[in-house]
């Protein structure tokens, strides 16, 4: 067999193999029974049509509070505990937005849209091992999606979407 073919046939046999790594392994969401935070602090700001909204880890916490057990390829393996983006967005009134801005206490910025939020499992996490996630811990929240965390900690494209230290929410 020639080398470029062989080449071809191993790339394909990997190519078929990474899908199946990655679902046996991905993590998942499920519902937490974690008790909602009462900190009424505000950490999360969301802007749409020139209103503004403070929320605080208790507002934030007033959803269904899910959790995933996962590696964050920033080094944290553990507990992550939030809300589901998906149903936070519909809360706030964002499904409409042609874009949804993420802003993060360091400028780091994403979008995403909201059928882009619907596709995917986002969780925006609360808190880690239980406990409120400190600023210098990429918190106090960050997003991930569990069932990527196989793809980002092999240096996946999608690992720009876990963006920590998010601060701001508008919709665009
Ligand atoms: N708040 C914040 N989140 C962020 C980033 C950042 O700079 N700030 N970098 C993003 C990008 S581009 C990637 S690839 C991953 C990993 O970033 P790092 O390689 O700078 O650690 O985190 C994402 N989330
Ligand atoms: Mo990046």
């Amino acid at each position: 067999m020639s080398i470029p073919l062989m080449r071809l046939l191993q790339t394909l046999c990997l190519l078929t193999a990474i899908p199946l790594i990655s679902s046996v392994q991905a993590a998942q969401m499920v519902r937490s029974d974690a008790r909602p935070s009462t900190d009424d602090t505000p950490v999360l700001t969301v802007r749409k049509d020139g209103e503004r909204l403070e929320l605080s880890r208790a507002d934030i916490e007033a959803l269904p509070l899910f959790r995933a057990d996962l590696k964050h390829y920033e080094g944290p393996e553990g507990r992550f505990t939030g809300v589901r983006l998906d149903r936070f967005v519909t809360e706030y009134g964002l499904d409409d937005a042609r874009r949804l801005r993420f802003i993060a206490a360091d400028d780091y910025t994403i979008f995403l849209r909201p059928e882009q939020v619907r596709a995917k499992g986002y969780l925006l996490a609360t808190r880690f091992e239980g406990e409120p996630i400190p600023r210098n811990e990429l918190g106090p929240l960050l997003l991930v999606v569990p069932e990527d965390e196989q793809a980002v900690l092999g240096g996946g494209p999608s690992r720009t979407n876990w963006i920590w230290s998010v601060v701001e929410i508008r919709a665009q």
